[in-house]
């Protein structure tokens, strides 16, 4: 009997920092979504979609979840968590191991009240929990968040080092309906190359700033046409003082060069083409607390 096809979509969710980001990126084995050390990377959900043999699983990944969002981006990006919490086929709540936080206990709050047939808790960064020599702490864990609310499913993971992702992607299978597949199987996100080459400069500059500066900072692309196979790309970058326009630069522009260079090889990776970078550095004064600079940069619903 032909094997029957299944496909759906499932959202992950969670506080910031868990490894959402890094969960898209292992199951699909693509860059789609950018990950760096510090909370509060992602800031638009953006679609994953793994195409197997018999199933299509569309994933959503979502900006963490924040209790208290004080700027306007900040409820952007909370919109966009709670927008991917409706209606999906299967929602993976993501902690980090033996770390509960109050920010945790806050998106659990939230899922109570989702539509979504199927929850599944993934604990990811287990991998920790076994070098600390945590392992046995990680069981009682469990079963505190089982005390907590019911879940379908429970998966200890390591996104990072690819543990127990097959297991969790056989299990998401199973609670798919049966139906076409949604996408063409060509296509692995609903975003197009403007975005993710905006995303990538982002994340290379997020990983050599410190202080608030990855927070105050977004990108636009400004121009985006092919030459001779060649991309050529011409980025914005957007601070909020002359300052911070000094520090993204750097002295004799280091930081804006390497910056710009290890964007250049993720884009090329991903494109599949020669790229040719351009970067401007400039000031939109307190562009994070106001609703219409941030539909000027594409934070747009
Ligand atoms: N040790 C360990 N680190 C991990 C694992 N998964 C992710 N990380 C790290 O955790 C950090 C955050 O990962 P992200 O994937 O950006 O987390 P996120 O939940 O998407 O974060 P936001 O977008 O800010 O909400 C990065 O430094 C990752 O490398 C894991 O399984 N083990
Ligand atoms: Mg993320």
């Amino acid at each position: 009997m032909k094997q029957s096809f299944h496909s759906g979509y499932v959202s992950i969710i969670g506080r910031a920092n868990v490894g959402k980001s890094t969960l898209l990126n292992t199951m699909l084995d693509e860059k789609v979504s950018i990950v760096t050390r510090k909370p509060q990377t992602t800031r638009h959900h953006c679609l994953g979609i793994h195409n197997l043999e018999h199933a299509q699983i569309v994933f959503i990944d979502t900006p963490g979840i924040q209790k208290t969002p004080r700027q306007a981006i900040n409820q952007y990006m909370n919109r966009q968590a709670a927008f991917a919490m409706q209606d999906v086929d299967v929602l993976l709540f993501m902690v980090e191991a033996l770390k509960w936080q109050e920010q945790d206990e806050h998106v659990l709050n939230l899922l109570q009240s989702s539509r979504s047939s199927a929850k599944f808790l993934v604990i990811n960064k287990a991998d920790k929990a076994d070098k600390a020599g945590d392992k046995t702490k990680l069981l009682p864990f469990i079963e505190s968040l089982q005390a907590k609310t019911s879940f379908d499913e429970i998966f200890p993971i390591s996104a990072k080092n690819k543990q127990g992702i097959q297991a969790l992607e056989q299990a998401i299978i199973k609670y798919l309906p049966a139906n076409m597949p949604i996408y063409p199987e060509d296509v692995i996100s609903d975003r197009n190359e403007r975005f993710f080459a905006a995303e990538y400069l982002r994340e290379k500059l997020m990983m050599r700033l410190s202080d608030e500066l990855p927070y105050e900072l977004t990108i636009t692309i400004d121009d985006f046409k092919e030459k001779n196979d060649v991309y050529h790309i011409y980025a914005c970058i957007w601070v909020e003082k002359a300052s911070q326009k000094n520090i993204v630069i750097g002295k004799q522009g280091e930081i804006l060069k390497k910056a710009g260079k290890d964007a250049r090889l993720d884009m090329e990776k991903l494109f599949a083409k020669k790229v040719n970078l351009k970067t401007w550095v400039k000031i939109k004064k307190k562009w994070t607390d106001s609703e219409q600079a941030l539909k000027l940069f594409g934070y747009d619903n």
